[in-house]
């Protein structure tokens, strides 16, 4: 057997010598998150606009460093592999300009005080916000409690564990320094992030002493949309197969994408409308139609699909039974919308998104955090369906195969069979929960049996 060294790592230097070299940009949008979906979304985006040679992004990563370190090791290029129904497209992306942990504190304080700054984006998930049930900082979190202590005695260097306490002791030295007013973009599925995000900064800063009202930051709305499996090792060897380069950051998603934006940038931003971007006066129509239709429709198909031992979306929405729960919880979403997101059309392309069996897009990786995500993304459409006057029968269902996967051990965290009521119920309008609690309580094997 002959062994054939592995190709050349990803790098600029690689790339130049090649004859491909690739503008480094200088860094001016900050990002927090920088996981695959940022690769696959905000950063292609910022990679495809015509200023993109002004944009460089500085990205850091969240609690895990890997990502920091794969992205630095090479200049911050990484592949993007386009997984269509027929085949693959691949492209190296450049915009990420420097890649950085978390705990890369001081860093991460030079840019977001450093006038060129103009824009943050966020990626840090539904429950990296520690928000409660209203929507609101939760205070109480051990830690957020953790970090307004360590900023109160000033010790932020010891090291931040929440992005909001990163964010606002960013924006607070910014303000301090007389740099210049930018954009905060949260690009997580909650709604309305921005002013969510906006409100979490102003409770943090109160409860370290500061007086966010006068800072001079935009907090933009939006809507953000791509599926984005997680990388396979499988993946990365066809990246070295296909491109020739070795490259560890690879990711991999759906051709579709779509972000809709709301809001200021008073210090300008890259022209994202070139790569199909969608500037508007509300978001809110977009973001409730992804928010319910795809994101509620994966917990359809997550919950009923891992009890029926599917592993993927694809092989789930090839399941009559996962299928009919999918598409009885979208009528309920549907009902809820505002028509001039135009849900019938979204529904019908989000079958076709739901059945690229290319994308192994994995129902155990939807089904994290499943708590905040049944808040937001189903709990919504019980209480429009409610106060309509009809059952929210299928939106039900979905909390009953959350409390069956719970209770049998097939998804979520074991410690929290005995706690379901005290998990999803605190803020809910009295009415839903008794339906819900309702539904918690159900015997395994009554209704909606998942065989
Ligand atoms: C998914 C989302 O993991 C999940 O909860 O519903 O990550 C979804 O794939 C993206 O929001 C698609 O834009």
């Amino acid at each position: 057997m002959t062994l054939t060294a592995p190709p050349p790592l990803l790098t600029r230097a690689g790339l130049a010598d090649r004859g491909a070299a690739r503008v480094t940009p200088p860094p001016r949008v900050v990002h927090m998150g920088a996981g695959a979906f940022h690769r696959t979304h905000q950063a292609w985006y910022t990679a495809r606009a015509h200023d993109a040679a002004a944009w460089g992004i500085a990205a850091f990563t969240g609690r895990r460093p890997r990502v920091a370190e794969q992205l630095a090791a090479q200049d911050g290029l990484f592949t993007l592999v386009e997984r269509g129904p027929q085949g693959d497209r691949f492209a190296v992306i450049d915009s990420i300009r420097e890649a950085h942990p978390a705990t890369a504190h001081d860093r991460f304080i030079a840019l977001m005080t450093a006038a060129a700054t103009a824009v943050v984006t966020l990626t840090v998930t539904e429950a990296g916000y520690h928000l409660d049930a209203r929507g609101d900082l939760d205070l109480d979190d051990a830690a957020v409690a953790s970090d307004v202590a360590a900023l109160g005695a000033g010790d932020a260097a010891a090291g931040l564990q929440t992005p909001v306490a990163r964010l606002t002791h960013a924006l607070h030295l910014r303000h301090e320094s007389g740099a210049g007013p930018l954009a905060v973009v949260s690009c997580d599925n909650i709604p309305d992030n921005g002013g969510t995000l906006q409100r979490a900064v102003a409770v943090f800063a109160s409860a370290c002493g500061w007086d966010a009202a006068p800072w001079r930051a935009s907090f933009v709305a939006t809507s953000v949309d791509r599926i984005t499996p997680h990388t396979t090792a499988a993946d990365l060897q066809l990246v070295a197969d296909e491109t020739g380069w070795s490259d560890e950051a690879a990711v991999v998603a759906e051709p579709f994408a779509d972000w809709v934006l709301s809001g200021d940038f008073p210090a300008g931003r890259p022209a994202w409308e070139d790569s199909g971007a969608r500037f508007v006066d509300a978001v809110e129509p977009y973001e409730q139609r992804k928010l319910l239709m795809l994101n509620g429709g994966h917990l359809a198909l997550a919950f009923r699909g891992l009890l029926r031992g599917h592993a993927t979306v694809a092989e789930a929405m090839t399941d009559p039974v996962c299928r009919d729960a999918l598409e009885r919880f979208w009528d309920e979403a549907a009902r809820a919308l505002d028509p001039v997101a135009d849900p019938g059309a979204y529904r019908a392309a989000l079958v076709e998104r739901f059945h690229n069996a290319r994308i192994a897009h994995r129902l155990g990786q939807i089904a994290v955090d499943t708590a905040t995500k049944l808040r937001l993304r189903v709990v919504p459409v019980i209480s429009a369906e409610r106060a309509a006057g009809r059952d929210a029968d299928a939106s039900l269902a979905i909390v009953r195969d959350w409390a069956r996967g719970i209770r049998t051990g097939v998804f979520g965290d074991p410690g929290d069979a005995g706690k379901l009521h005290e998990i999803l119920l605190p803020g809910l309008h009295p009415a839903d929960a008794t339906l819900i609690t309702a539904a918690l309580d159900e015997p395994h094997d009554s209704k909606e049996r998942p065989t």
